[in-house]
């Protein structure tokens, strides 16, 4: 590819970091580099900020953990300041939460928008990163720390045709910022994830006729979601420190953790009680707050996946589709569970068809819709709810090139590898911000605790004068040692889902392997924070 005028013409602009993406991560680290006294920069490929909370604009798209656990933490004031105003916010109001974050701190002098990020190359001369934007754009950086997201690229399905077709279409993950009306039209919605069963539950209110083509049904549960009062919020207001201490002790860092008792401990009256409870509860209770060894033991999902099947047979009037709808080459829980609000009762209207394209796949995108192996659908809009190239696609659409100018695209081919999820050896001065291996469940809690662990380190270095940090070879090998052992036993494992690191739709993306942390959040930052307290054991520095 022969230079463009840009770049030929532009000149290289240094930093003593860079933070690749402008969202929950990157806006925080952002602050935490200026108590460094660092100049930082944060490169953002959006016209704004927010991340996920940016690109995903989709229709019913909000929050499935509580909005008060999910807020930032660190700012006392600003959580004295801020109303949520339900109990899972959508994303309007999030993407004007992290607004509200980068006006206060003044955040957007710092942030250069789209620019989007091609490459990063280490130099072992200089020590430093040389870092390419898709503009042109050069920069220098000591530290590059990526903040790019765990689910940030999404995925076209593979079939032939999707650029012929004549109507409106789009990606869940890439939605416009202007409304789309769905009154009076005809909708499809292909795929029925998370993203999926917000979309087609907020649709299916417009839609003069809504199509879902469901490939594998999941087992969602109610949200329960409702308004905060301003009552509610004061008596929230009023328990931030409890609810911030109880997400640092659960196993994903949700107000929910599993309760103690395993499934068979109790009688059947009370096992029944304490699902219907949790079934009439917000949030993830059912699915992370459920008996401990429900994602585990074989029998012991049978009963809650049970349990749920009974729910969706009473909910969904005709039996066909509730069977359709009723997963059954997995148990509950062993992929993400989707939350929704009357979901089911969606396919109870009459303006509502499911479609099984397990049985009947899509073929291709015709011009006015869709073929499948047995009939052709006309539509209006068709909405791609088929998900991301998770944990490992953000990292693969930037060419990083370590030490020796080893791609880590290469290196990561059969899975990536890390220390604490935030390094990895052969890449100096890279920070991960969510990278593979770090706790997910409630991600902001993550966040705050990767942004801060990153801040320590340098914080580190600067006090002792270092210049290069690198995770070793030996201490990576250990940290996916422990990755591997935690993840042994889980009935997840068992399953196709971007949590097994399975993308049908992207190429190498076919085989189930361990590609996300699996143990507890206490268990995760134990070992973080160890490395830190012995010294950054396990990290070369000089
Ligand atoms: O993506 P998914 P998502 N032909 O991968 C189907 C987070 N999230 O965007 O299962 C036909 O879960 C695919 O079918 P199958 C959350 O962590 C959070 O919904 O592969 N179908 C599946 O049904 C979530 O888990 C929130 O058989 C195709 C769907 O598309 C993660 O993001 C909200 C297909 C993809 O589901 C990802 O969720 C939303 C094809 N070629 C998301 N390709 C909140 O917290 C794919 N599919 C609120």
């Amino acid at each position: 590819m022969s230079a463009t005028a840009t770049e030929a013409s532009a000149p290289t602009q240094t930093y003593d970091a860079l933070v690749i993406g402008a969202g929950m991560s990157g806006l925080y680290q952002l602050i935490r580099l200026r108590e460094l006294g660092l100049n930082a920069r944060v490169l953002e490929a959006g016209t704004g900020v927010g991340g996920t909370w940016y690109w995903n604009r989709y229709p019913g798209c909000r929050f499935d953990s509580e909005s008060y656990s999910y807020g930032f933490s660190f700012d006392k004031d600003l959580l004295q300041e801020w109303s949520w105003s339900e109990h899972f916010a959508p994303q309007p109001e999030t993407e004007r939460y992290l607004n509200r974050v980068a006006d206060k701190y003044d955040l957007r002098r710092d942030i250069r928008f789209r620019a989007r990020v091609t490459f990063a190359h280490w130099d072992e001369a200089s020590l430093t990163w040389t870092v390419g934007t898709e503009d042109g754009n050069r920069y220098r950086t000591r530290f590059l720390i990526t903040a790019i997201g765990a689910l940030s690229a999404p995925t076209m399905p593979t079939f032939p045709g999707i650029e012929d077709f004549k109507g409106q279409s789009f990606h869940t993950g890439l939605w416009p910022k202007e409304p789309v009306d769905f009154t009076g039209k005809r909708v499809a919605v292909i795929g029925t994830g998370a993203s999926g069963v917000q979309t087609i539950q907020e649709v299916a209110k417009t839609a003069a006729q809504l199509t879902v083509f469901q490939r594998t049904p999941n087992w969602c549960a109610p949200l329960h979601n409702g308004k905060i009062t301003p009552e509610e919020m004061a008596a929230i207001r009023a328990r931030y420190d409890e609810i911030f201490a109880r997400c640092n002790e659960t196993f994903s860092c949700f107000l929910h953790t599993p309760d103690p008792r395993g499934t068979f401990e109790v009688t059947e009256e009370e096992r029944n009680a304490f699902l219907e409870k949790l079934y009439g509860e917000r949030g993830f209770g059912i699915w992370v707050g459920n008996f401990k060894d429900m994602l585990t033991n074989r029998q012991a999902n049978r009963v809650i996946s049970d349990f749920v099947a009974n729910k969706i047979r009473q909910r969904v009037k005709d039996p066909k589709v509730a069977e359709l709808l009723i997963p059954k080459n997995h148990g509950f829980g062993t992929r993400r569970v989707p939350l929704e609000t009357r979901y089911y009762e969606v396919y109870n209207q009459p303006n509502v068809l499911l479609v099984d394209s397990k049985a009947t796949p899509i073929e291709r995108i015709t011009p006015t819709g869709i073929r499948t192996s047995d009939a052709e659908y006309a539509f209006d809009i068709i909405i791609y709810a088929t998900g991301f190239d998770a944990l490992r696609g953000a990292f693969d659409r930037i060419d990083f090139r370590g030490k020796d100018g080893v791609t880590l695209k290469e290196l990561w081919k059969d899975g990536a590898t890390s220390l604490v999820g935030m390094l990895q050896d052969g890449f100096p001065n890279m920070f991960m911000l969510l990278g593979p291996h770090t706790a997910l469940g409630n991600i902001p809690r993550s966040i705050e605790f990767n942004v801060d662990w990153v801040t320590a380190l340098l914080r580190h270095m600067q006090a002792h004068g270092l210049k290069r940090a690198e995770a070793t070879p030996e201490a990576v090998e250990t940290w996916m040692e422990h990755v591997m052992e935690v993840a042994q036993g889980l009935l997840s494992m068992e399953v196709d889902s971007w949590m097994t690191g399975v993308n049908i739709n992207v190429a190498g993306r076919q085989v189930r392997r361990v590609a996300r942390y699996t143990g507890s959040a206490p268990t995760y930052r134990g070992w973080a924070n160890g490395i830190a307290e012995r010294g950054y054991e396990g990290v070369a520095l000089r």
